[in-house]
């Protein structure tokens, strides 16, 4: 059975924000390894439909609602799930929001809003999360990053401050808790066909053109890419893994990209 090093059987994972895209998929790939699924919200009508999503996947997720960003909220949240659902093992720090306005036209409450969301709450969920996780002896914690821990672009300076931040968090959580049998690892995803890539995915629309050739694998992420790298963080196999980014790129940051017209 030491040889089952991917199973997540018997383990119970919350992924924050998990009722859609990214984090509904790598929720999929952990249930699929087994794992119990949990995931929270703001809106009540947001979950049904995600756990619906999850049933028809053959998967009986649970739901919460709860503010990631409200530390009271977390704690009642995290309380209810670990009496109702059972200790939390995994966690995916994964809820974020995104802002697209140039720097000098945002307001500073928009900005402190994405790291409010981005960076402030997986450090609330975490710190709630690992009390247990270490009185257990284990767990893992996986904070979702991006391009953006590593890049800028323009208009995304909030998101780009908050996902270099959470890189940092990652290493220092890390660094913290190793000791603890808790190995706290990042994926930093590249660009994937979400809702939130919606806008900016339109077929014809200069920056669809632009990511598909900066990116290597000349395509756009499916969200369905992310399952390995998440079950891999979330599973034994990763137990001497300590405070990396896995990014899930299809080679970006390999390269400097080319000219416009290769
Ligand atoms: C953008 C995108 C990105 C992605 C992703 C990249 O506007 O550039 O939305 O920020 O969402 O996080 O890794
Ligand atoms: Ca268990």
């Amino acid at each position: 059975m030491s040889t089952k090093l991917f199973d997540l059987s018997g383990k119970v994972a919350l992924i924050t924000g998990g009722v859609h895209g990214l984090g509904m998929a790598m929720a999929k790939g952990l249930a699929h390894a087994g794992a119990t699924i949990v995931v929270n919200d703001l809106s009540s009508n947001a979950i049904d439909n995600a756990i619906a999503e999850y049933k028809a996947e053959g998967i009986e997720a649970h739901g919460y609602v709860f503010n990631v960003t409200d530390e009271s909220q977390v704690k009642e949240g995290v309380k209810k799930i670990e009496s109702e659902v059972g200790p939390i093992d995994i966690l995916i720090n994964n809820a974020g929001i995104i802002k697209r306005t140039p720097i000098i036209d945002m307001e500073v409450e928009d900005f402190a809003a994405v790291i409010n969301v981005d960076l402030i709450s997986p450090f609330i969920v975490s710190k709630t999360v690992v009390k247990g996780m270490i009185e257990r002896g284990g767990g893992k914690i996986i904070n979702i990053c991006s391009m953006m821990s590593e890049l800028g672009r323009d208009s995304v300076s909030a998101y780009a401050a908050a996902k270099g931040g959470l890189k940092m968090l990652t290493k220092n959580m890390a660094t913290e808790w190793a000791k603890y049998n808790i190995q706290t690892n990042g994926i930093g995803p590249g660009y994937f066909a979400t809702s939130q890539t919606a806008p900016i995915r339109v077929n014809g629309h200069p920056f669809n053109d632009f990511i598909i050739s900066r990116t290597p694998a000349a395509r756009w992420g499916d969200p369905e890419d992310l399952q390995g790298t998440a079950i891999f963080l979330a599973s034994k196999a990763s137990d001497f893994v300590n405070g990396h980014v896995v990014y899930v790129d299809g080679g970006i940051l390999a390269t400097i990209g080319k000219p416009s017209n290769e």
